[in-house]
Protein backbone atom coordinates (compact mmCIF):
# COMPACT_ATOMS: atom_id res chain seq x y z
CA UNK A 1 0.00 0.00 0.00
CA UNK A 2 1.01 3.41 -1.17
CA UNK A 3 2.67 5.77 2.06
CA UNK A 4 0.58 8.74 3.12
CA UNK A 5 3.26 11.49 2.46
CA UNK A 6 1.36 13.79 4.81
CA UNK A 7 2.99 14.06 8.37
CA UNK A 8 0.04 13.52 10.75
CA UNK A 9 -0.62 14.66 14.35
CA UNK A 10 -0.88 10.87 15.10
CA UNK A 11 2.74 10.27 14.06
CA UNK A 12 4.26 13.27 15.15
CA UNK A 13 3.80 11.81 18.52
CA UNK A 14 5.15 8.41 17.04
CA UNK A 15 8.25 10.20 16.17
CA UNK A 16 8.98 11.61 19.61
CA UNK A 17 7.94 8.24 21.30
CA UNK A 18 10.71 6.51 18.89
CA UNK A 19 12.85 8.90 20.64
CA UNK A 20 14.01 10.21 17.10
CA UNK A 21 17.43 12.76 17.39
CA UNK A 22 16.39 16.33 17.13
CA UNK A 23 17.12 16.45 13.59
CA UNK A 24 15.17 14.00 12.54
CA UNK A 25 12.20 15.01 14.20
CA UNK A 26 12.79 19.00 13.14
CA UNK A 27 13.18 17.22 9.28
CA UNK A 28 9.70 15.26 9.74
CA UNK A 29 8.17 18.61 10.85
CA UNK A 30 9.14 20.41 7.69
CA UNK A 31 6.66 17.72 5.15
CA UNK A 32 4.12 19.31 5.61
CA UNK A 33 0.70 18.18 4.27
CA UNK A 34 0.29 17.58 0.51
CA UNK A 35 -2.56 17.50 -1.87
CA UNK A 36 -2.42 17.54 -5.99
CA UNK A 37 -5.34 17.51 -8.59
CA UNK A 38 -4.56 18.09 -12.31
CA UNK A 39 -0.74 18.54 -12.13
CA UNK A 40 -0.70 21.34 -9.42
CA UNK A 41 1.03 20.68 -6.50
CA UNK A 42 1.04 21.92 -3.35
CA UNK A 43 4.41 22.98 -1.84
CA UNK A 44 3.06 24.57 1.30
CA UNK A 45 5.87 24.26 3.74
CA UNK A 46 8.43 23.37 1.88
CA UNK A 47 10.76 26.62 1.90
CA UNK A 48 12.11 29.04 4.30
CA UNK A 49 14.09 32.07 3.76
CA UNK A 50 16.91 33.61 4.99
CA UNK A 51 17.90 38.07 3.83
CA UNK A 52 15.27 37.51 0.84
CA UNK A 53 12.58 39.78 -0.23
CA UNK A 54 10.81 36.75 -2.00
CA UNK A 55 10.30 33.21 -1.87
CA UNK A 56 10.18 30.26 -4.36
CA UNK A 57 6.29 29.41 -5.34
CA UNK A 58 3.98 27.60 -3.12
CA UNK A 59 2.56 25.86 -6.27
CA UNK A 60 3.69 24.28 -8.91
CA UNK A 61 2.61 22.91 -11.65
CA UNK A 62 4.53 19.24 -13.65
CA UNK A 63 3.24 17.51 -16.25
CA UNK A 64 2.69 13.37 -16.45
CA UNK A 65 6.09 12.99 -18.91
CA UNK A 66 8.15 15.49 -16.24
CA UNK A 67 7.22 12.94 -13.05
CA UNK A 68 7.62 10.15 -15.41
CA UNK A 69 11.13 11.11 -15.95
CA UNK A 70 11.98 12.05 -12.49
CA UNK A 71 10.77 8.84 -11.54
CA UNK A 72 12.53 6.82 -13.72
CA UNK A 73 15.90 8.47 -13.14
CA UNK A 74 15.26 8.43 -9.12
CA UNK A 75 14.36 4.82 -9.22
CA UNK A 76 17.38 3.92 -11.68
CA UNK A 77 19.27 5.93 -8.58
CA UNK A 78 18.16 3.70 -5.74
CA UNK A 79 18.53 0.77 -7.93
CA UNK A 80 21.78 1.38 -8.85
CA UNK A 81 23.06 2.13 -5.08
CA UNK A 82 21.89 -1.23 -3.86
CA UNK A 83 23.58 -3.15 -6.67
CA UNK A 84 26.71 -1.08 -5.65
CA UNK A 85 25.79 -2.15 -1.52
CA UNK A 86 25.16 -5.85 -2.93
CA UNK A 87 28.36 -5.78 -4.45
CA UNK A 88 30.62 -4.52 -2.43
CA UNK A 89 29.41 -7.28 -0.14
CA UNK A 90 30.32 -10.03 -2.13
CA UNK A 91 33.88 -8.21 -2.91
CA UNK A 92 33.04 -7.02 -6.70
CA UNK A 93 34.03 -3.44 -5.08
CA UNK A 94 36.48 -2.11 -2.90
CA UNK A 95 37.87 0.78 -1.36
CA UNK A 96 35.85 3.50 0.05
CA UNK A 97 31.89 3.48 -1.04
CA UNK A 98 29.54 6.44 -0.11
CA UNK A 99 26.17 5.65 -1.10
CA UNK A 100 23.48 8.21 -1.57
CA UNK A 101 20.00 6.46 -1.66
CA UNK A 102 17.52 8.28 0.18
CA UNK A 103 18.72 11.81 -0.91
CA UNK A 104 17.58 10.68 -4.77
CA UNK A 105 15.46 14.13 -5.07
CA UNK A 106 18.05 16.65 -4.37
CA UNK A 107 19.98 15.45 -7.71
CA UNK A 108 17.48 15.11 -9.33
CA UNK A 109 15.43 18.37 -8.23
CA UNK A 110 18.78 19.97 -9.17
CA UNK A 111 19.37 18.21 -12.80
CA UNK A 112 15.61 19.28 -13.84
CA UNK A 113 15.87 23.33 -12.37
CA UNK A 114 19.28 23.29 -13.89
CA UNK A 115 20.77 23.80 -17.50
CA UNK A 116 23.28 21.51 -18.84
CA UNK A 117 25.68 24.40 -19.12
CA UNK A 118 25.75 25.31 -15.10
CA UNK A 119 28.57 23.76 -13.65
CA UNK A 120 28.10 21.16 -10.66
CA UNK A 121 30.99 19.76 -8.48
CA UNK A 122 30.32 17.35 -4.89
CA UNK A 123 31.35 15.64 -2.26
CA UNK A 124 32.51 11.70 -2.50
CA UNK A 125 28.82 10.74 -2.05
CA UNK A 126 28.57 11.31 -6.08
CA UNK A 127 27.54 8.11 -7.96
CA UNK A 128 23.96 9.80 -8.86
CA UNK A 129 25.35 12.95 -9.63
CA UNK A 130 27.38 11.52 -11.89
CA UNK A 131 24.72 9.53 -12.95
CA UNK A 132 22.79 12.72 -13.68
CA UNK A 133 24.98 14.84 -15.80
CA UNK A 134 25.91 12.44 -18.58
CA UNK A 135 26.64 8.93 -16.99
CA UNK A 136 25.20 5.52 -17.57
CA UNK A 137 24.99 3.06 -14.73
CA UNK A 138 27.53 1.20 -16.39
CA UNK A 139 30.10 3.99 -16.40
CA UNK A 140 29.00 4.56 -12.48
CA UNK A 141 29.20 0.90 -11.67
CA UNK A 142 32.37 0.05 -13.89
CA UNK A 143 34.34 3.29 -12.23
CA UNK A 144 33.78 1.28 -8.62
CA UNK A 145 34.70 -1.94 -10.31
CA UNK A 146 37.91 0.13 -11.90
CA UNK A 147 37.31 -1.01 -15.22
CA UNK A 148 37.70 0.53 -18.52
CA UNK A 149 34.37 1.25 -18.78
CA UNK A 150 33.99 3.12 -16.19
CA UNK A 151 33.27 7.33 -15.96
CA UNK A 152 37.21 7.69 -15.52
CA UNK A 153 38.42 4.66 -17.31
CA UNK A 154 38.77 2.68 -14.04
CA UNK A 155 41.34 4.72 -12.50
CA UNK A 156 39.18 7.00 -10.11
CA UNK A 157 36.88 4.65 -8.13
CA UNK A 158 33.99 5.91 -6.01
CA UNK A 159 34.76 8.75 -5.28
CA UNK A 160 36.64 10.55 -8.05
CA UNK A 161 34.00 11.00 -11.24
CA UNK A 162 34.14 13.27 -13.54
CA UNK A 163 32.75 14.62 -17.02
CA UNK A 164 34.17 17.98 -18.45
CA UNK A 165 31.48 17.78 -21.24
CA UNK A 166 28.57 18.07 -18.85
CA UNK A 167 29.83 20.36 -16.98
CA UNK A 168 30.25 17.47 -13.50
CA UNK A 169 33.33 18.35 -11.88
CA UNK A 170 33.54 15.56 -9.21
CA UNK A 171 33.50 13.65 -7.21
CA UNK A 172 36.19 15.14 -4.35
CA UNK A 173 37.80 12.65 -1.07
CA UNK A 174 38.78 15.44 0.92
CA UNK A 175 35.90 16.83 2.77
CA UNK A 176 34.77 20.19 1.64
CA UNK A 177 37.42 20.71 -1.00
CA UNK A 178 34.78 20.90 -3.68
CA UNK A 179 33.51 24.69 -2.22
CA UNK A 180 36.51 27.03 -3.07
CA UNK A 181 36.53 24.72 -6.50
CA UNK A 182 33.13 25.13 -7.24
CA UNK A 183 33.52 29.37 -6.73
CA UNK A 184 36.14 29.11 -9.18
CA UNK A 185 33.83 27.69 -11.24
CA UNK A 186 31.01 29.84 -10.73
CA UNK A 187 33.99 33.32 -11.27
CA UNK A 188 34.64 31.71 -14.80
CA UNK A 189 31.02 31.09 -15.62
CA UNK A 190 30.69 35.68 -14.73
CA UNK A 191 34.09 35.93 -16.43
CA UNK A 192 32.68 33.98 -19.76
CA UNK A 193 29.18 35.58 -19.56
CA UNK A 194 28.03 37.72 -22.83
CA UNK A 195 27.30 41.40 -20.90
CA UNK A 196 23.51 41.68 -20.66
CA UNK A 197 22.50 38.24 -20.51
CA UNK A 198 22.06 36.10 -17.27
CA UNK A 199 25.45 33.97 -16.22
CA UNK A 200 25.46 30.17 -15.99
CA UNK A 201 25.90 29.18 -12.30
CA UNK A 202 27.63 26.74 -10.65
CA UNK A 203 26.45 24.38 -7.51
CA UNK A 204 28.92 23.23 -4.86
CA UNK A 205 26.96 20.87 -2.89
CA UNK A 206 28.72 19.42 0.43
CA UNK A 207 27.12 17.86 3.27
CA UNK A 208 26.50 19.38 6.87
CA UNK A 209 29.79 18.08 8.29
CA UNK A 210 31.78 20.03 5.96
CA UNK A 211 29.48 23.37 6.93
CA UNK A 212 31.45 24.98 9.12
CA UNK A 213 35.36 24.44 8.07
CA UNK A 214 37.01 27.57 7.58
CA UNK A 215 37.44 27.10 3.53
CA UNK A 216 33.58 27.09 3.13
CA UNK A 217 33.51 30.74 4.54
CA UNK A 218 36.88 32.36 2.65
CA UNK A 219 34.83 31.14 -0.19
CA UNK A 220 31.83 32.67 0.71
CA UNK A 221 33.39 36.22 1.39
CA UNK A 222 35.02 36.20 -2.29
CA UNK A 223 31.85 34.95 -3.95
CA UNK A 224 29.88 37.30 -2.08
CA UNK A 225 32.72 40.32 -2.46
CA UNK A 226 32.56 39.44 -6.26
CA UNK A 227 28.84 38.70 -6.50
CA UNK A 228 29.74 35.06 -8.04
CA UNK A 229 27.02 33.04 -9.52
CA UNK A 230 27.58 30.28 -6.49
CA UNK A 231 25.52 27.93 -4.96
CA UNK A 232 26.46 26.81 -1.82
CA UNK A 233 24.45 23.59 -1.37
CA UNK A 234 24.22 21.83 1.70
CA UNK A 235 22.65 18.33 1.85
CA UNK A 236 22.02 18.28 5.53
CA UNK A 237 21.53 14.57 6.08
CA UNK A 238 21.69 15.23 9.89
CA UNK A 239 25.33 13.40 10.20
CA UNK A 240 28.89 14.24 9.79
CA UNK A 241 29.88 10.38 9.64
CA UNK A 242 28.27 9.48 12.88
CA UNK A 243 28.06 12.94 15.20
CA UNK A 244 24.89 14.27 14.99
CA UNK A 245 24.47 17.92 14.04
CA UNK A 246 23.51 18.42 17.35
CA UNK A 247 27.04 17.53 18.42
CA UNK A 248 28.93 18.96 15.34
CA UNK A 249 27.47 22.47 14.65
CA UNK A 250 26.87 25.68 17.03
CA UNK A 251 23.71 25.92 14.21
CA UNK A 252 21.31 23.75 12.90
CA UNK A 253 20.18 26.41 10.66
CA UNK A 254 22.30 25.81 7.63
CA UNK A 255 20.85 27.95 5.42
CA UNK A 256 21.38 31.43 7.72
CA UNK A 257 25.07 30.43 7.91
CA UNK A 258 26.04 32.45 5.08
CA UNK A 259 25.00 35.52 7.20
CA UNK A 260 24.48 38.35 5.46
CA UNK A 261 24.16 36.02 2.12
CA UNK A 262 21.21 35.03 1.45
CA UNK A 263 19.74 31.84 1.99
CA UNK A 264 16.93 28.85 1.53
CA UNK A 265 15.85 25.82 3.18
CA UNK A 266 14.46 23.23 1.34
CA UNK A 267 12.57 19.87 1.76
CA UNK A 268 15.01 17.90 0.23
CA UNK A 269 13.08 14.63 0.42
CA UNK A 270 10.17 16.02 -1.89
CA UNK A 271 11.62 16.51 -5.83
CA UNK A 272 9.31 19.18 -6.64
CA UNK A 273 10.12 21.23 -3.98
CA UNK A 274 13.99 21.17 -4.73
CA UNK A 275 13.29 21.97 -8.49
CA UNK A 276 11.39 25.28 -7.56
CA UNK A 277 13.57 26.24 -4.95
CA UNK A 278 16.69 25.27 -7.02
CA UNK A 279 15.10 27.30 -10.60
CA UNK A 280 14.89 30.54 -7.84
CA UNK A 281 17.88 29.74 -6.52
CA UNK A 282 19.49 30.07 -10.36
CA UNK A 283 17.34 32.52 -11.36
CA UNK A 284 18.51 34.70 -8.07
CA UNK A 285 22.21 33.63 -8.52
CA UNK A 286 22.10 34.23 -12.52
CA UNK A 287 20.97 37.54 -12.23
CA UNK A 288 23.96 38.77 -10.43
CA UNK A 289 22.92 39.26 -7.19
CA UNK A 290 25.81 37.08 -5.71
CA UNK A 291 25.80 33.50 -4.35
CA UNK A 292 22.98 32.21 -2.27
CA UNK A 293 23.09 29.52 0.63
CA UNK A 294 20.43 26.38 -0.04
CA UNK A 295 20.43 23.84 2.47
CA UNK A 296 18.45 20.85 1.36
CA UNK A 297 17.21 19.01 4.34
CA UNK A 298 17.24 15.31 3.76
CA UNK A 299 18.21 11.70 4.54
CA UNK A 300 20.29 8.93 4.45
CA UNK A 301 19.40 5.38 4.44
CA UNK A 302 22.75 3.50 4.00
CA UNK A 303 25.95 4.40 6.71
CA UNK A 304 28.05 6.88 6.15
CA UNK A 305 30.05 4.17 3.80
CA UNK A 306 30.16 0.43 3.65
CA UNK A 307 32.50 0.34 6.96
CA UNK A 308 29.69 1.72 8.51
CA UNK A 309 26.59 -0.20 9.38
CA UNK A 310 24.37 3.26 10.18
CA UNK A 311 22.95 2.05 13.42
CA UNK A 312 25.09 2.83 16.06
CA UNK A 313 24.31 6.53 16.66
CA UNK A 314 20.75 6.28 15.42
CA UNK A 315 18.33 3.82 15.94
CA UNK A 316 16.88 1.78 13.35
CA UNK A 317 13.23 3.40 13.83
CA UNK A 318 14.67 6.34 13.12
CA UNK A 319 15.04 4.96 9.71
CA UNK A 320 12.26 3.24 9.31
CA UNK A 321 9.94 6.05 10.12
CA UNK A 322 11.88 8.31 7.63
CA UNK A 323 11.44 5.78 4.76
CA UNK A 324 7.88 5.55 5.52
CA UNK A 325 6.95 9.50 6.12
CA UNK A 326 9.22 10.70 3.94
CA UNK A 327 11.02 8.52 1.27
CA UNK A 328 11.60 10.63 -1.80
CA UNK A 329 10.34 7.67 -4.45
CA UNK A 330 7.41 6.99 -2.42
CA UNK A 331 6.61 10.89 -2.98
CA UNK A 332 6.60 10.71 -6.55
CA UNK A 333 4.60 7.81 -7.42
CA UNK A 334 2.03 9.60 -4.71
CA UNK A 335 2.34 12.29 -7.23
CA UNK A 336 1.77 10.01 -10.55
CA UNK A 337 -1.08 7.68 -8.82
CA UNK A 338 -3.01 11.28 -7.25
CA UNK A 339 -3.01 12.56 -10.67
CA UNK A 340 -3.98 9.69 -12.38
CA UNK A 341 -1.05 10.03 -14.32
CA UNK A 342 -0.13 6.11 -14.47
CA UNK A 343 -1.70 3.68 -12.23
CA UNK A 344 0.07 1.07 -9.66
CA UNK A 345 0.78 -1.43 -12.91
CA UNK A 346 2.76 1.07 -14.60
CA UNK A 347 4.69 1.94 -11.55
CA UNK A 348 5.76 -1.80 -11.25
CA UNK A 349 6.20 -2.43 -14.60
CA UNK A 350 8.23 0.41 -14.54
CA UNK A 351 10.36 -0.79 -11.89
CA UNK A 352 10.59 -3.98 -13.49
CA UNK A 353 12.01 -3.17 -16.24
CA UNK A 354 14.67 -0.84 -14.76
CA UNK A 355 15.29 -3.34 -12.13
CA UNK A 356 16.39 -5.58 -15.53
CA UNK A 357 18.21 -2.60 -17.01
CA UNK A 358 20.22 -1.51 -13.81
CA UNK A 359 21.23 -5.60 -14.00
CA UNK A 360 22.22 -5.92 -17.40
CA UNK A 361 24.46 -2.08 -17.13
CA UNK A 362 26.12 -4.40 -14.15
CA UNK A 363 26.91 -7.39 -16.28
CA UNK A 364 28.22 -5.51 -19.62
CA UNK A 365 30.53 -3.65 -16.83
CA UNK A 366 31.59 -6.93 -15.52
CA UNK A 367 32.60 -8.19 -18.98
CA UNK A 368 35.04 -5.51 -18.83
CA UNK A 369 38.39 -5.23 -18.56
CA UNK A 370 41.23 -3.13 -16.29
CA UNK A 371 42.70 -0.50 -17.72
CA UNK A 372 46.00 -1.54 -19.71
CA UNK A 373 49.28 -0.32 -17.91
CA UNK A 374 50.03 2.72 -20.54
CA UNK A 375 46.41 4.21 -19.30
CA UNK A 376 47.89 4.84 -15.75
CA UNK A 377 49.77 7.71 -16.25
CA UNK A 378 46.56 9.10 -18.80
CA UNK A 379 45.06 12.39 -17.67
CA UNK A 380 48.00 12.27 -14.88
CA UNK A 381 51.09 13.88 -15.98
CA UNK A 382 50.97 16.43 -18.82
CA UNK A 383 52.08 15.23 -22.51
CA UNK A 384 53.82 18.19 -23.23
CA UNK A 385 56.16 20.59 -20.61
CA UNK A 386 56.02 23.09 -23.34
CA UNK A 387 54.06 26.37 -22.56
CA UNK A 388 50.38 25.79 -25.03
CA UNK A 389 51.45 23.02 -27.01
CA UNK A 390 49.72 20.32 -24.39
CA UNK A 391 45.26 20.82 -25.56
CA UNK A 392 45.10 19.90 -22.19
CA UNK A 393 46.15 22.77 -20.49
CA UNK A 394 44.91 26.25 -21.17
CA UNK A 395 48.06 28.84 -22.10
CA UNK A 396 47.67 31.06 -19.03
CA UNK A 397 48.82 27.77 -16.74
CA UNK A 398 52.64 27.85 -16.71
CA UNK A 399 54.20 24.54 -16.81
CA UNK A 400 57.26 23.41 -14.98
CA UNK A 401 60.52 24.13 -16.50
CA UNK A 402 62.92 21.33 -16.61
CA UNK A 403 66.00 23.18 -18.03
CA UNK A 404 65.61 25.75 -14.78
CA UNK A 405 65.32 22.23 -12.71
CA UNK A 406 67.47 21.25 -9.53
CA UNK A 407 67.08 17.42 -11.07
CA UNK A 408 67.35 18.21 -14.32
CA UNK A 409 70.74 20.07 -13.70
CA UNK A 410 72.23 16.00 -12.12
CA UNK A 411 71.40 17.44 -8.38
CA UNK A 412 69.93 14.23 -7.46
CA UNK A 413 72.65 12.95 -5.45
C1 LIG B 1 39.53 17.16 5.30
C2 LIG B 1 38.91 15.83 5.68
N1 LIG B 1 38.66 15.57 6.97
C3 LIG B 1 38.10 14.38 7.31
C4 LIG B 1 37.79 13.45 6.34
C5 LIG B 1 37.10 12.15 6.75
N2 LIG B 1 35.67 12.27 6.48
C6 LIG B 1 35.14 11.79 5.33
S1 LIG B 1 33.51 12.10 5.22
C7 LIG B 1 33.45 12.85 6.71
C8 LIG B 1 32.14 13.38 7.26
C9 LIG B 1 31.47 14.39 6.37
O1 LIG B 1 30.10 14.49 6.68
P1 LIG B 1 29.13 15.42 5.87
O2 LIG B 1 29.87 16.63 5.41
O3 LIG B 1 27.94 15.66 6.69
O4 LIG B 1 28.76 14.62 4.54
P2 LIG B 1 27.93 13.27 4.37
O5 LIG B 1 28.93 12.15 4.47
O6 LIG B 1 26.91 13.23 5.44
O7 LIG B 1 27.34 13.32 3.01
C10 LIG B 1 34.72 12.87 7.29
C11 LIG B 1 35.02 13.46 8.60
C12 LIG B 1 38.07 13.79 5.00
N3 LIG B 1 37.77 12.94 4.00
N4 LIG B 1 38.61 14.99 4.68
MG1 LIG C 1 26.06 14.74 6.60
Amino acid sequence: MLHSVSLTASRLIAARTLSLSKAAAKTSSLFRSFSTSDGTFDLTGCFQTHNLDSAPSESVTATKQELVDIFELMYTMRRMEITCDNEYKARNIRGFCHLYDGQEAVATGILNAFEPEDSWITSYRCHCIALARGGSVRQVVGELFGVIDGMSRGKGGSMHFYNKKHNFFGGQGIVGAQVPVGAGLAFANKYNAKPGEKMNVAIACYGDGAANQGQIWESANMSALWKLPMIFCIENNHYGMGTSIDRHSSISDYYKMGNSIPGLRIDGMNVLAVREGMRFAKEFCGSGNGPMYVEMMTYRYHGHSMSDPGTTYRNREEIAFTRSTRDPLEFVKKCLLDNEFIDEAEIKSTEKRIRKSVQEEVMKAKESTSPPLDELTKHIFATSLEPQCDSEYPPHIRMPNYEKSFWANGHRN
